[in-house]
């Protein structure tokens, strides 16, 4: 039997706290209520904007998102603070990315049937890192005892597909034995609570994947890497300018323009026809057309925008078994949206099966690997 590059197991682990869209709206608009008193004047005499209320059916219809995991809610909801109320760690201790990524690291070890010593590569990507340096990868390597070698990539959205991507083409050329991919997606200190417009977009989660050859897969549920592609087009419409620089700016790189923001609407009309365009491309690589896909684990920002793509590729609406989504309880998770949907809809699928992973989002970037079930 030929050898091939193979998913061998995925981990997935989800903070304890959630905050549903009523508790979010409802600080929000404390929040924003209070603001508008205190600058009323100003407001009239037009030197400030007024903050419009926030409501959580525009956010349900809008975006498909019910509530999100948040690795420290404290603060969050606090209309003095809004934002996560993080203790800061020593330098002895792990950092909290590390640990995220350690949970969920180690249920995909296990999945895979494999230990910290079988694994020789360790990459942690996702859409931004706590420090950097030393790599967060180095510190996972070092807690959990594997031999090798470890690096970070950030690539936002799709910092996990990238990755993904990286591991199959290590694997392939031979230069490592198994991957582990980790993706600790801790994106609450980078949302602006308030900003009306992304203050309900995104949770935090970490998910997991094992990569390696086929010849040394033993574990239950086995997806063959048939390919991947990847595909960047700048884009300044969904920014975060928080970076190293600032002091030298002497700018705030806590302000409201150096955290997440974007141009939502114009995203999602670029975004879709790229993906649809990418997906098609990728199958038509296989001789596959959409309806051969038994499984899509698409990004998960948006359920409109996967329900756009998804009809526009296959010409009718998917149910949700084909195309399920996580983003109703865990909003979007940066890179790990389609890793959740991955690791929670997958041990059905049939042995010859097909599924799609699909990451889009912020660079613009996509990545998609064409995986088969063994
Ligand atoms: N409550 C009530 N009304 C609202 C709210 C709100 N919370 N927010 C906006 N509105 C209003 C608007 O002001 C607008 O009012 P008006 O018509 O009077 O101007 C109206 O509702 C409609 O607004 P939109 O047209 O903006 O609404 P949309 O239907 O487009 O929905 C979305 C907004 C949900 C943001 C949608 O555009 C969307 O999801 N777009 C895709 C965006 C996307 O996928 N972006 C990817 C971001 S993630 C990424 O790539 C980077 C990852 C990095 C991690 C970051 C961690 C922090």
């Amino acid at each position: 039997m030929t050898s091939s590059v193979v998913i061998s197991g995925s981990g997935l682990w989800k903070p304890a706290h959630s905050i549903s869209n009523e508790e979010l709206v409802t600080a929000y608009n404390a929040y924003a209520t209070r603001f508008n008193q205190q600058h009323e004047i100003a407001i009239e005499n037009g030197e400030l904007d007024s903050k419009p209320l926030s409501s959580a059916e525009f956010i349900e219809k809008a975006s498909g998102i019910k509530s999100r995991h948040v690795y420290v809610k404290d603060g969050i909801l606090d209309i003095d603070r809004m934002r996560p109320k993080i203790p800061v760690r020593s330098e002895e201790q792990l950092s909290d990315q590390a640990e995220m990524a350690i949970h969920a690291a180690k249920e995909a070890l296990k999945s895979a049937n494999k230990t910290a010593a079988d694994i020789d590569v360790v990459i942690v990507s996702c859409a931004y890192t706590q420090r950097s340096y030393p790599a967060l990868a180095i510190e996972v390597q070092g807690a959990l005892g594997i031999k090798g070698f470890a690096f970070d990539m950030l690539v936002a959205c799709s910092a996990a597909t990238f990755a993904l991507h990286r591991a199959y083409e290590m694997i392939a050329a031979g230069t490592a034995k198994r991957v582990l991919v980790i993706n600790p997606e801790l994106t609450t200190p980078q949302i602006n609570f308030r900003d009306r417009d992304s203050h309900f977009i995104f949770g935090d989660v970490a998910t997991a994947m094992v990569i390696e050859n086929s010849a040394t897969a033993d574990s239950e549920h086995i997806f063959e890497i048939l390919s991947t592609k990847a595909v960047t087009q700048y884009s300044n419409n969904i920014r975060s300018n928080f970076g190293y620089v600032s002091q030298a700016n002497d700018v705030d790189p806590f302000a409201a323009e150096n955290l997440f923001h974007q141009e939502g609407r114009k995203v999602f009309k670029e975004v879709c026809p790229m993906a649809v365009e990418h997906i098609s491309e990728h199958l038509q690589r296989h001789h596959l057309g959409a309806n051969n896909v038994s499984r899509w684990w698409l990004h998960q920002a948006n359920i409109n925008m996967n329900t756009l793509i998804s009809r526009r590729l296959l010409d009718r609406q998917p149910t949700l078994q084909e195309a399920p989504i996580v983003l109703d309880t865990f909003a979007n998770t940066a890179s790990a949206g389609s890793i959740i949907a991955f690791h929670l809809h997958h041990q059905d699928l049939q042995s010859g099966d097909i599924g799609l992973l699909c990451s889009f989002g912020a660079g613009y970037s996509i990545g998609s690997l064409v995986l088969k079930k063994q």
